[in-house]
């Protein structure tokens, strides 16, 4: 055999199967070799006292997204992947956006164009579809699936991306005849509206009326509407950025019934309160949390867990639509001062979701390693058609997290790589840290500093489904 080019003694090696101390062979990006004790390797990690986990895959973020007349979304694919790296990701899934009125093939091509050698970890792009017309319906959408972009995102509100029931139901028919999957974001587009409207009249604007006009309620509707739309339609889909008990239990009776229905939620679903929307002592302060849907209730989190132990959630994303704070093209846009209505909607998160997870869930000892796995690589790869990606196996590419699962954190904006200029976890104390990333072999990132290059990560092209 030749010579190995990387291997990573000592560590434990956790799939979404099992753990079992043992040195890791890699050449040529892949790995070549997984067993007690390996020879021969041009290079050494020792891993001793450390996690092997698959390199982390988020399926859920906004870089670079045109976000509205004068807000600017606060990463680029540099500053994005750069931050994903330093977080334990290998693997990130943006959105090409399609503006409505454009094409969708001309949108993936744009965001292509803005990731093309600037990546520091793999890309796989999904789309966003907004404007289901017959030509969008008919020929773009099914000849971008057939090229392998299976996956995409359609809106239930929010004036320049919702789609309409009949819409919904046309947009799904395609999915099902291409063999793609659709990622629902489920609130009620009309309840929204009136209940803003509502709220305005009342004078009722800071940041935290944001949550109070989407209630859970609105949800957990548009969450069964997507459902029977599915059903009706015989498609799977996902349900994205689950946030509480209410769209949970849609989701578990949809799966009770047999409906091929998955979900995903995110880190603030099981760590942010709608209180942190409240201004605390600085005006608009709040809107640092704001994102759709909003964080619920304190008693939301044990609902959210329930879920994810049980397998009601497949994956666990960032949802990452990062703005900056304090900038007028941010949080802080003019307009949001009138409303909490213009406040751009997202946080930022690729960082540090999988400490969040790891910390919450495994060192709290509410899931174990290999539901950590599942959660934040594997079923992100299944889901998405990743090949050779989200695992530690013999024939896979070489993206591997080193995880110091004692080590003790405190999360600061300081410490972090995204290009906004704060975090929502600000403060926020974990036990469990990615400490180096390899992606394909190479060491991208390590003890907290980005070490790769731009480019480094490859646009991947999918197979059709
Ligand atoms: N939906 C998302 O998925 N991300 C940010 C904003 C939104 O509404
Ligand atoms: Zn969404
Ligand atoms: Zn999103």
């Amino acid at each position: 055999m030749t010579e190995l080019d990387l291997a990573i003694r000592g560590g434990t090696v956790v799939t979404a199967a099992d753990s079992v101390r043992a040195d890791i062979g890699i050449r040529d990006g892949r790995i070549v070799a997984i067993a007690d004790r390996l020879e021969g390797a041009a290079r050494e990690i020792d891993a001793t006292g450390l996690l092997a986990l698959p390199g982390g895959i988020d399926s859920h973020v906004h870089i670079a997204q045109a976000a509205g007349t004068g807000i600017v979304m606060a990463d680029d694919f540099a500053s994005a992947t750069a931050a994903a790296a330093a977080g334990g990701n290998t693997l990130v899934m943006p959105f090409a956006l399609q503006a409505r009125g454009t094409s969708l093939r001309e949108a993936v091509q744009a965001y292509r164009g803005l990731a093309e050698g600037r990546c520091y970890v793999d890309v796989a792009m999904h789309m966003i579809v907004s404007d289901a017309s017959p030509g969008v319906l008919g020929q773009e959408l099914p000849s971008l699936v057939k090229d392998g972009y299976t996956s995409f995102k359609v809106f239930m509100t929010y004036d320049d991306l919702v789609l309409s029931d009949r819409e919904l139901l046309q947009v799904f028919d395609v999915a099902r005849r291409e063999g793609a999957l659709v990622m629902v974001h489920c609130e009620g587009y009309d309840a929204i509206r009136f209940l803003t409207e509502r709220l305005e009249r009342e004078g009722r604007t800071a940041p935290y009326y944001h949550a109070v006009s989407r209630p859970e309620i609105v949800e957990r509707e548009a969450a069964h509407r997507a459902i029977s739309h599915a059903e009706l339609v015989d498609v799977p889909i996902m349900i994205v950025h689950v946030s509480g008990r209410e769209a949970m239990e849609q989701v578990r009776w949809a799966q009770a019934r047999g409906l091929k229905v998955y979900a995903e939620t995110c880190p603030q679903y099981i760590t942010l309160t709608a209180e942190d929307l409240r201004d605390a002592g600085v005006e608009m302060s709040g809107a640092k949390y704001v994102c759709s849907p909003p964080p619920r209730e304190a008693e939301s989190h044990a609902a959210i867990w329930e879920g994810l132990v049980q397998g009601v959630f497949q994956t666990f994303s960032s949802d990452h639509c990062p703005f900056r704070y304090d900038d007028p093209a941010g949080k802080l846009t003019p307009r949001g001062r009138t409303s909490f209505r213009w406040v751009p909607n997202g946080i930022p998160g690729i960082e540090t979701r999988l400490p969040i997870l790891f910390s919450e869930g495994v060192s709290k000892g509410r899931i174990s390693l290999q539901r950590f796995v599942e959660l934040s690589s594997t079923n992100h790869a299944r889901i998405y058609g990743l090949t050779r990606k989200g695992s530690i196996a013999v024939g896979y590419d070489a993206d591997i997290a080193l995880w110091d699962p004692t080590r003790r954190e405190t999360i600061r904006q300081e410490i972090l790589h995204h290009g906004a200029d704060y975090t929502p976890w600000e403060g926020f104390e974990v036990v469990g840290w990615p400490v180096t990333t390899i992606l394909r072999g190479e060491v991208i990132a390590e003890a907290g500093r980005v070490v790769g290059t731009p480019g480094q990560g490859r646009i991947l092209d999918r197979q059709p489904r």
